[in-house]
């Protein structure tokens, strides 16, 4: 029986060059009840302290997205068979005003919270994730798999300032809207400003999968302690793009070497499968960076994987 869901247009009648760019080629809708499901650009970069770029990346993984076909080779789940999924375009931001940003983007996703409807958005840079927090988190505090370079909980910059986008878990924490203790951070690496950045995570209860740490567990190994630490409440996703390395995902802000293959972070978003899901993104793909598109393209595949087990777990929940 055909299904009548949204679905991507087919890309055997209209090839996939032309149209409309929206993600997976799917429907473009304004009203978040209409899908269960929406796919989401945060088209904001006012929290990078280095290298801006990200505000475009919504429209680059929608670019790339026309890539993505309809069923997952490897679980053979079918999306869009299984869930309402619908392009519910941008959230509205102000390039020039962090605070009045922050309000717009909690705004839009209290909205899309109230309608009982999934986001899986693409950024943006990861300061995006706190507003949304803000409008998902309000009534208990969540729990979270990062992906990531960095722990993203430093407390200030340039002065006083406590927003930038290394800093809004830190800011999650203190705000009571994500649990430390079913917080697991994958990837992290790099240098770091001193030997106590890495204090808060550690003394509040977050568990820091150091890159060294990932690589001697393996996938499967990281996988049973992901599990075990955010159990089975509610749980979100987030997928910063320079959890990979820069060979792989060149377009991003802050790129650092020794990190996970696009095949790792494939390998363990599958593995996500069963937890109770209420929301993903993917951040810090910055178009301007990019080569030939490939972080885009990564971008928009790890969106896709992200929704394959998304509708695996509203359809079996
Ligand atoms: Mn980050």
């Amino acid at each position: 029986m055909m299904s009548t869901n949204p679905q991507p247009i087919d890309a055997a009648l209209i090839p996939r060059f032309a149209g409309l760019p929206s993600f997976m080629r799917l429907p473009v809708f304004s009203d978040p009840a209409e899908v269960q499901i929406a796919l989401i650009g945060v088209p904001w970069d006012g929290g990078t302290t280095n290298r801006a770029g990200a505000r475009h990346g919504p429209r680059e993984v929608r670019n790339q997205s026309s890539l993505m076909r309809k069923v997952h080779h490897v679980s053979h789940i079918a999306p869009y068979d299984l869930v309402r999924v619908g392009d519910l375009g941008d959230a509205p931001v102000n390039p020039i005003d962090l605070l009045d940003s922050l309000k717009q983007i909690e705004g839009f996703y209290q909205q899309i919270q109230q309608a009982g409807t999934v986001p899986l958005s693409v950024g943006g840079d990861h300061l995006i994730t706190l507003p949304i927090f803000r409008a998902l988190a309000r009534q208990c505090p969540i729990g979270m798999v990062h992906f990531d370079a960095h722990s993203d909980t430093n407390d200030r910059y340039f002065g006083d300032n406590r927003y930038t986008h290394g800093t809004p878990f830190r800011r999650a924490i203190e705000e009571g809207l994500l649990d430390p203790k079913r917080t697991v951070q994958i990837g992290i690496r790099g240098s770091i400003y001193s030997p106590e950045d890495e204090a808060f995570a550690q003394d509040c209860g977050i568990r820091v999968i150091h890159m060294e740490e990932f690589i001697e567990l393996g996938v499967n190994q990281t996988l049973s302690e992901v599990h075990n630490v955010v159990g089975k409440q509610p749980t979100y996703i987030s997928f910063d793009i320079d959890v990979l390395d820069p060979c792989f995902a060149p377009g991003t802000g802050t790129p650092e070497i020794g990190g996970m293959s696009t095949r790792e972070a494939q390998q363990l978003i599958r593995g996500l499968a069963g937890l109770n899901l209420i929301g993903a993104d993917v951040v810090e793909v910055s178009p301007p960076f990019d080569q030939g598109g490939i972080t885009a393209l990564t971008g928009a595949t790890i969106m896709f994987e992200l929704l394959c087990i998304f509708a695996q777990s509203l359809t079996t929940k």
